[in-house]
């Protein structure tokens, strides 16, 4: 087993992979910037190392002083947690070159995910479903045109080196696909620097259905069920559920298995989230894999009583999964609302600024992820999620029920958040009945 572990990050997602560091008796090195000087994450690890400025460009992406930091205090293993270098695969190489660990998949499985145009074909040969579309990647808008009539208009045009919204639009006929495609396609060279696409049927109005999946090295692979992830705005997501309310429990079943052979087909190793929309026929289609554990994973550990985080360290050890699939028992129904510091009435401009008293919410079924204490200042450079509220309970009705209750406990002074909108949401009558989809805050929130 590991003896030092740093965590290449930041917020409540470190304190996190910290805890699960400290109930396995391995030590744990944090690095900050020098924003996070008085960040929790800091103090709580047995070492931390200023890597920088404030900028994440200069500290939290700066793979070079990471290394050197991880080199520097002898730590056998790096956990990038979510965001920042959690799916580069350059790091993941940089780090096997310098014999540290990289807590996730290889950079070979990073790469093959990655590539989400490659991703549909190898998850296509293995028997997986994925949404009508395009087998190579294209580049010219002409030769793009011609596979959109073939599919079948409306279509979504998405840049293979994309993912959550990035380079993707959707063209309603012959007419604007052109205009649509040439904005996708420079979209995705400016923000990845790659011009290859690839288009899609588009699938009206779906719920975003994810499945956590687990590997070891040793071929074993486990799902733990599904989230709901339908409650986003901008690809944001801000409520997410397990299990999803409209599954049934032979559809659930099929999918689960379906996510498992998309993992083994990928030979992948260590946690992953198998991306799934499902229309209103409720059938299903892949659409991405994630190579990185993911801000929704409480609502997973709570439902299943598997500590993600300890599983991904004992399986990046060479360790076998401590749970065989049969061992598996999904048991009641988790919710999680994101804390913001952000504005919903200004259009969610993020909100900053330093925390005055704060209470955080307790009891039986309630937990907190979070970093913040009384006195703390958020820093402007990095994203405005301050903390994870998750709930659970027998049932759904009572997991919402519960969650109500235990909003109204926090107190979170002199910061502007999205609690009352969190609210708002709880307490609407479709989200109450399990109908939504993707549209649900465009088509409810519209007045903000
Ligand atoms: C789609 C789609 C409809 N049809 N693909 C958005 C982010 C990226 N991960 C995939 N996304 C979508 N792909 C086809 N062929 C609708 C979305 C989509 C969406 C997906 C998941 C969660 C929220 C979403 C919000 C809007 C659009």
């Amino acid at each position: 087993m590991f003896q030092k572990i740093l965590i290449a990050n930041r917020g409540e997602i470190a304190v996190r992979i910290i805890r699960a560091c400290r109930e396995l008796g391995i030590r744990t090195v944090a690095v900050y910037s020098e924003a996070d000087r008085e960040a929790l994450h800091a103090q709580l690890a047995d070492e931390a190392i200023c890597i920088g400025p404030a900028p994440a460009a200069d500290s939290y992406l700066d793979m070079e002083r990471i290394i050197s930091a991880c080199i520097a205090v002898k730590a056998d293993a790096i956990h990038p947690g979510f965001g920042f270098l959690s799916e580069n695969s350059k790091f993941a190489r940089m780090c096997r070159k310098c014999h540290i660990t990289f807590i996730g998949p290889s950079p070979e499985i990073i790469d093959r995910m990655g590539n989400k145009s490659e991703a549909r074909n190898t998850m296509s040969k293995a028997g997986v479903p994925v949404v009508p579309g395009t087998k190579e990647p294209v580049k010219d808008v002409q030769t793009a045109r011609h596979f959109a009539r073939e599919i079948g208009y409306p279509v979504m045009i998405k840049a293979s080196s994309g993912g959550g919204g990035k380079g993707m639009r959707i063209a309603e006929s012959d007419l604007d696909f052109a205009e649509n495609f040439q904005m996708a396609q420079m979209e995705s060279m400016r923000g990845f620097g790659d011009d290859t696409m690839y288009i899609e049927k588009y699938v009206k109005d779906p719920k975003h259905i994810e499945f956590q999946i687990i590997a070891d090295k040793f071929g074993n692979v486990v799902q733990l069920g599904e989230r709901d992830c339908s409650i986003q705005r901008n690809h944001q997501k801000v409520i997410e559920e397990s299990p999803c309310a409209i599954l049934n429990e032979k559809l659930r079943k099929e999918m689960g298995e379906t996510a498992v052979r998309a993992a083994k087909a990928a030979h992948y190793e260590n946690a992953g989230t198998i991306e799934f929309l499902l229309d209103k026929d409720r059938n299903y289609y892949f659409i991405e894999m994630n190579t990185r554990i993911q801000v929704e994973h409480p609502v997973t550990e709570m439902v299943s009583g598997v500590d993600l985080i300890k599983e991904q360290i004992y399986v990046a050890a060479g360790m076998p999964l401590s749970v065989t699939q049969e061992d598996i028992r999904l048991n009641g129904h988790a919710i999680e609302c994101r804390i913001n510091a952000e504005n919903p009435e200004k259009n969610f401009m993020p909100c900053p600024g330093t925390i005055g008293q704060v209470h955080l919410p307790g009891g039986f079924g309630v937990r907190v992820d979070t970093a913040v204490y009384s006195g703390y200042e958020i820093p402007p450079y990095y994203d405005s999620m301050i903390a994870k509220v998750i709930v659970h309970d027998r049932t759904r009705a009572g997991a919402i029920h519960k969650m109500r209750s235990t909003l109204g406990e926090l107190i979170l002074e002199g910061i502007t958040t999205n609690v009352d909108f969190q609210y708002e949401i709880l307490n609407n009558r479709d989200f109450c009945a399990g109908d939504f989809d993707t549209s649900f805050i465009e088509k409810n929130m519209g007045s903000r």
